[in-house]
């Protein structure tokens, strides 16, 4: 899919007026793993909509699990907004997180609610994003190479120290890799080619978008990343992105939203929970440069939505690749053979 980037260019205007009520009605701690400025917007409007004094932080998925685990003796954060899934789900196992059961279940997708399910009601989907990678065919042209279609071409060394993707420890992004490729490729034969990509690339970042903005920059030629992140960045930057859906399938995330076990603020918790799955908050991502699927079937898809349905998803394994034991494990792998050659 290549952009029509000055379509793109276009962010869509608010949709809906929230009420503001006049009084501070207590406060509220999210930790919040997509990108800063759809936190900032979400932050924003929930204090306006509930007079709830909100403090935000944001980091990505790995990290935040491992802030909540750290903290977990005495909790700070009272909810955990976006992220990948896996890491989500892991926090359910490991008691970290609370069952809870909104209203806005019944309005919810399917592949939403069966997080739910999955997690014991301690977790809940609220956008779904394929994986992906691209670059920019301005870059392209200048290196004078063919655009890669497959995760099979990210080997070749043509593209020797031009392809870029962050590391699964810190990244949700980068873990979706790992378990996607361990999904399509079976365990040994995905470490086997995630040895021989290691050759082919210049950085493994902290944040799991930061690829996607180094391939518009022409920093790297390619960057592994969730496809509506490539988006994004093509909107925000101009660059003419080529968003890659890879030949073979791939992977897919269901971000989600968790209450932290011994939230100070539990009752604000479940109100930023309930007003996070209504159309109309869920709208706020596109004016934020944000285009995942949204979880509630009442919400706006955006035009730069890549579309889901055109995508050859593969049955990505939850249950599986979100247990503890699984993640700890592919993690430590990924750390001896791959993170430890670099
Ligand atoms: O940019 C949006 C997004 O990709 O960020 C979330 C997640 O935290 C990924 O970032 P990291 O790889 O840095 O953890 C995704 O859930 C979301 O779609």
């Amino acid at each position: 899919m290549r952009l029509p980037v000055a379509a793109a260019g276009v962010i869509l205007a608010g949709t809906f007026a929230l009420a503001a009520p006049a009084q501070a009605e207590g406060n509220l701690v999210v930790y919040c793993s997509p990108q800063e400025e759809w936190c900032q917007l979400m932050v924003n409007e929930f204090q306006k909509a509930t007079g709830i004094n909100v403090s935000m932080t944001r980091k990505s998925s790995g990290e935040t699990f491992a802030q909540i685990k750290a903290e977990a003796a005495n909790p700070k954060g009272d909810i955990w907004w976006g992220g990948t899934g896996d890491p989500h789900l892991q926090a359910a196992e490991e008691d970290l997180t609370l069952a809870y059961e909104s209203p806005m279940l019944k309005d919810l997708n399917d592949w939403a609610v069966s997080q739910h399910k999955l997690a014991g009601g301690k977790t809940v989907g609220i956008y779904m994003g394929a994986l992906g990678f691209g670059y920019s065919a301005d870059v392209l042209k200048e290196k004078g190479v063919e655009g890669p279609k497959c995760w099979a071409d990210l080997v070749k060394p043509e593209y020797k120290g031009e392809v870029q993707v962050a590391n699964p420890n810190s990244s949700g992004t980068s873990y979706t890799f790992l378990a996607t490729m361990v999904q399509i490729l079976g365990e040994e034969e995905a470490f086997a080619y995630l040895k021989k990509l290691n050759e082919n690339i210049n950085q493994y970042t902290k944040s799991g978008a930061a690829p996607a903005q180094a391939a518009s920059r022409g920093e790297t030629l390619i960057g592994i990343t969730f496809q509506h992140d490539l988006v994004s960045t093509a909107v925000a930057s101009g660059a003419p992105m080529v968003v890659v859906a890879p030949c073979e399938g791939t992977g897919f995330e269901v971000g989600s939203m968790s209450i932290i076990k011994g939230a100070p603020n539990l009752e604000n918790a479940k109100k930023w929970y309930d007003w996070a799955l209504t159309p109309e908050a869920q709208a706020l991502a596109a004016q934020a440069n944000s285009y995942q699927l949204p979880s509630n079937k009442n919400a706006p898809v955006s035009e730069h939505s890549p579309k889901i349905s055109e995508i050859k998803l593969i049955d990505y394994d939850f249950a599986k690749f979100g247990s503890s034991d699984e993640r700890k494990r592919l993690l430590s792998r990924w750390d001896k053979e791959i993170g430890a050659a670099q």
